[in-house]
């Protein structure tokens, strides 16, 4: 079988290209990557003989045609991920997050090729804190940021493609994913290499805004799921009972880190953040028979942060620059 993946040299796209080519060795594949500041082709290095890495942009739709044309399935994880970088300059968003996606949809649609679409949460806004709902297929799509609206578009695109083309698509909707390889703009990659270098975590505002944590493995294992055994126009929620307020992750990382849990710093707050995201993923539970394999929080954190030690000239190189962006944010 002759895999795209796009985004593939990004986070969870990179996880993905090992897993894969750890458990499925008749998988042929291909990562298309634009190597954005948030790609980084070393990510695919242990695997490099394994994989062709192509360095391209997916709104280039005569790459993405010849790309596609040539694969059974696309897997598409390529996207602007970062919410703060999102209210800073929301145009990249637009355009990868939205036309990138068009752009794939016209290719698969033409070549009938099934795609799977990667998509969050986030679409679905937030919930409040003392509120026992969680997020289902059903709940209605709220997105709160320039990076979530876009995400929510892609998806509506991916939904209409599917209906009104026939598109052999499906979608998952995942919750904040942690691991190996996460560009260190975010939480815990951020907070994990502070504490690398002796510096106080930074907790946006009290720290009360609660996420629901997943290994990125956990995620993958479930895309899988889906592509074998979901249906087809159908949407799937990707989540572990993994929920955890931000305070509660910086005092497990002190721990960690054998420091007073009181060693961190409050900075300026995110506009519009949202306070709580929580996944109910019965459906993939039940109907796919996916269950996740790092259900232990503190042990999946610590395993993280050896990775962060062990790797320190994957993520040394973006660290300065990166801080630089957050001071001038107030963050
Ligand atoms: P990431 O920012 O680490 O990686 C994104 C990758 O996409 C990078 O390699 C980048 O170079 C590439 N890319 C960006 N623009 C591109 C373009 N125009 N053309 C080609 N390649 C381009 O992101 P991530 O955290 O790995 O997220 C991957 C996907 O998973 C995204 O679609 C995101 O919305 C979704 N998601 C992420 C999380 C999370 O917690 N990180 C949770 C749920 C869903
Ligand atoms: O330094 C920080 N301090 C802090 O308190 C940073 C960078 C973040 N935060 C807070 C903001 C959020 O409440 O931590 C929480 C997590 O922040 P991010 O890592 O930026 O993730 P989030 O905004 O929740 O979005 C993530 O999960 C859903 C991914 O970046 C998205 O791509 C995904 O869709």
């Amino acid at each position: 079988m002759r895999l795209l993946v796009t985004g593939g040299a990004g986070f969870i796209g990179s996880n993905f290209v090992h897993t894969t080519v750890r458990d499925r060795p008749d998988v042929e594949v291909t990562v298309l990557d634009a190597l954005t500041y948030a790609g980084d082709a070393t990510s695919l290095a242990p695997v490099a003989d394994r994989v062709t890495l192509v360095q391209g942009d997916i709104t280039d739709g005569a790459l993405v045609d010849r790309l596609v044309g040539e694969s059974d399935l696309v897997v598409h994880f390529a996207a602007e991920s970062h919410n703060d970088n999102s209210l800073h300059d929301p145009w990249p968003f637009v355009q990868t997050n939205l036309i990138g996606t068009y752009t794939l949809l016209e290719a698969v649609r033409k070549h009938g090729v099934r795609y799977h679409h990667i998509s969050t949460d986030e679409v679905y806004g937030d919930l409040e804190l003392d509120d026992p709902a969680k997020f289902t297929a059903d709940t209605p799509y709220n997105p709160s940021s320039p990076y979530s609206s876009t995400k929510a578009g892609s998806d509506l695109l991916v939904r209409a493609w599917a209906r009104s083309f026939g598109v052999q698509a499906t979608i998952s909707n995942c919750s904040n994913n942690y691991g190996p390889y996460q560009h260190i703009e975010k939480f815990i990659p951020r907070q994990v290499t502070n504490l690398i270098d002796g510096v106080r975590p930074r907790l946006y505002g009290a720290g009360e805004n609660v996420r629901d944590w997943i290994h990125v493995e956990d995620h993958n294992t479930a895309v899988w799921a889906i592509i074998d055994r979901g249906q087809i126009g159908e949407t799937y929620l990707i989540g572990a009972d993994g929920e955890k307020n931000n305070l509660e992750v910086v005092q497990t990382l002190l721990e960690v880190f054998g420091r007073p849990t009181d060693d961190f710093d409050h900075v300026t707050d995110r506009a519009g953040h949202d306070m709580r995201y929580a996944i109910d993923a019965t459906r993939l539970r039940t109907e796919l028979g996916w269950e996740p394999t790092f259900t232990d929080f503190g042990a999946g954190l610590r395993a993280t942060v050896e990775w962060y030690r062990a790797n320190e000239a994957w993520w040394r190189p973006a660290k300065a620059a990166t801080e630089a962006k957050y001071a001038q944010a107030g963050h």
